[in-house]
């Protein structure tokens, strides 16, 4: 089975594996992120409900032989290759899988407090400034409806930085954007530390942000 494979950006490692799917262990310690993200709520999101999307999407490829060799990216960019009966849950969970790998790897302990370089430049130029970007994507965070992501995505053709609003697990579309960075906004993200007061989880990511790695994403999608 052929697959276009420049058609598909490889953002994060989920993205370019292949059946079977694997938990990651995470860059850190479970502890690394105290006190803003606590060491049992990221060891039960990671451990607990990561580790449920992987399973539940390797059991949704074990039925179907001929979708073994493609990529994450490959079968959320054509969910229509997914027999109809699995494709909800390929795409809830493979989106889920896909999601929580770059929201772990763009978090970090003690990181530099602002995007450097061309990021930054392109924030900058963007929105106007750093805090008139963290401003709207705080906005949309704390208003998405139930559960969701927001991310920031480059997109590859206007090069435009643009804020992202994700019901569920959708994801950054494949192929034409990458995603910088993400948040999740799922209540089990943050209940346990922060209960409903999920602008308070909001303002304690921004501490956590590993620009580092959003500007080596950036740079990676071609974006200047
Ligand atoms: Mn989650």
């Amino acid at each position: 089975m052929s697959v276009p494979k420049t058609q598909f950006v490889a953002p994060s490692g989920a993205g370019r594996q292949v059946y079977p799917f694997v938990l990651e262990d995470l860059p850190y310690a479970y502890d690394a992120l105290e006190p803003h993200f606590d060491q049992k709520t990221l060891q039960v999101h990671h451990r607990g409900h990561h580790a449920t999307y992987v399973k539940k999407l390797n059991e949704a490829i074990a039925k179907h032989p001929e979708l073994q060799q493609l990529t994450l990216d490959a079968l959320l960019g054509q969910l229509d290759r997914v027999p109809a009966p699995s494709r909800t849950a390929v795409k809830n969970n493979g989106g889920g899988h896909l999601n929580h790998d770059l929201f772990w790897n763009v978090l970090a302990p003690a990181p530099a407090r602002q995007p450097q370089g061309e990021l930054g430049d392109a924030i900058a130029r963007h929105f106007g400034s750093f805090d008139d970007f963290r401003r709207p994507f705080s906005g949309v965070a704390a208003k998405h409806f139930a559960s969701g992501w927001v991310a920031l995505a480059v997109d590859h053709g206007s090069r435009k930085l643009e804020i992202v609003d994700l019901k569920d697990h959708e994801v950054v579309t494949r192929g034409t954007r990458t995603a910088l960075l993400i948040l999740d906004v799922w209540e089990h993200a943050y209940y346990l530390k922060y209960q409903n007061r999920r602008p308070e989880f909001i303002d304690a990511f921004w501490n956590v942000v590993n620009w580092a790695h959003a500007e080596e994403l950036f740079a990676r999608a071609g974006a200047r």
